[in-house]
């Protein structure tokens, strides 16, 4: 099978399995566990903050910051399309009684401006619940992992200051971002307070987030760790894997990305198909099916049956995401698959 559901679905690196096996451990929830001390201290460098904590996952370590940036009854301003809106099965309200609101996302993954503007207008007004954070999310995935700049990013930084609010980054595809702009990851993470990046997408781990800033919001943020079931005492097996994601996997990301615009490119010349290649900036592509004669469930059906597996993304859309382990034969195969499914 060719799958393209998602970079989730990446199997550790050979050197990745070595680690892992090999890797030197303590009781985290002690702070004694060298391999996932090392991982944070590199974690925490790598990304210019002053400190770093591992997490289960991108949704634990979402709700971590979040919960530690602010208090029952606080709003928390995100994207329309944020996969913390859409995706993290409503967490920070369910479990710390936070309000989502959310402001339209433009299809290149920004807030709208003036959205945002009013959203954050009237503090003082007594009708409404006081802000406790702003997040945005780079590479944004359901805007078809598109990047934010730096240069959004210090604007929105600045906003959030003069408002004395911290500003979250869902960074679970961040290094994408970097790579993408061909830029040291801290120049993104450098405009944020606090930062979740996923190990165990497009790096390829089998498990494992980071969260990542200042010294107070990373001693905050493992308490809420702990409160949610994430001690996860010897975790210098998840630790040793992450360590090789960080080393030695961000920069083969370029290859996804080539991947990707490959895969644009063939499927935007397809009758049925509906695709601006040109908006793919990184490992996600996003198309739409405008024929009505085939539903999305008929297509992913067709071609699954042809060995390849893609993802339903609502309505009509469809989600390839390329990653380590997807060849660029394998993208062609994928390409001639998808052609015989829609009879081109
Ligand atoms: N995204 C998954 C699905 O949940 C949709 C995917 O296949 O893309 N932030 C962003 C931007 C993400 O894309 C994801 C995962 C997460 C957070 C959550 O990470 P995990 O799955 O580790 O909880």
């Amino acid at each position: 099978m060719i799958d393209l559901r998602s970079d989730t679905v990446t199997l550790p690196s050979p050197a990745m399995r070595t680690a892992l096996a090999q890797a030197e451990l303590g009781d985290d929830v002690y702070g004694e566990d060298p391999t996932v001390n090392r991982l944070e201290t590199l974690a925490a460098e790598m990304v210019g903050k002053e400190a770093a904590l591992l997490v289960a996952s991108g949704t634990m370590g979402n709700l971590a910051a979040l919960l530690a940036h602010a208090e029952r009854g606080q709003r928390v301003i995100l994207g329309s399309e944020s996969h913390i809106y859409h995706y993290e099965a409503g967490g920070a309200s369910a479990l710390g009684g936070l309000i989502y609101q959310t402001v339209p996302n433009l299809p290149d993954g920004r807030l709208d401006p003036v959205a945002l503007q009013v959203a954050l207008g009237w503090p003082e007004d007594v009708h409404r619940a006081p802000i406790g954070v702003i997040c945005l999310e780079n590479t944004h995935n359901r805007c078809g992992g598109a990047v934010l700049p730096p240069a959004y990013l210090e604007q929105v930084h600045t906003l959030a200051r003069q408002h004395g609010l911290p500003l979250h980054l869902d960074g679970a595809r961040m290094f994408n971002a970097a790579v993408a702009l061909n830029l040291d990851v801290r120049e993104l993470t450098r405009h944020v307070d606090s930062v979740q990046f996923c190990l165990s997408k497009g790096l390829s781990a089998p498990v494992g987030s980071v969260i990542a800033g200042s010294h107070t919001f990373v001693n905050r943020a493992r308490r809420v760790r702990k409160m949610l079931g994430g001690g996860m005492r010897q975790a210098g097996v998840i630790a040793g894997a992450g360590i090789v994601a960080l080393t030695e996997m961000v920069a083969r990301l370029a290859e996804d990305h080539a991947n990707a615009r490959m895969l644009a490119g063939e499927l935007a010349g397809m009758p049925g198909i509906t695709l601006e290649p040109e908006r793919v900036q990184t490992n996600i592509v996003i198309f739409e099916l405008n024929d009505p004669a085939i539903t999305p469930k008929q297509f992913l059906t067709a071609l699954r049956e042809q060995g390849v597996l893609m993802g339903g993304f609502g309505g009509r859309q469809v989600r390839a995401v390329t990653h380590y382990g997807i060849t660029a034969d394998e993208v062609r195969a994928a390409v001639a698959a998808v052609r015989a499914v829609l009879g081109g």
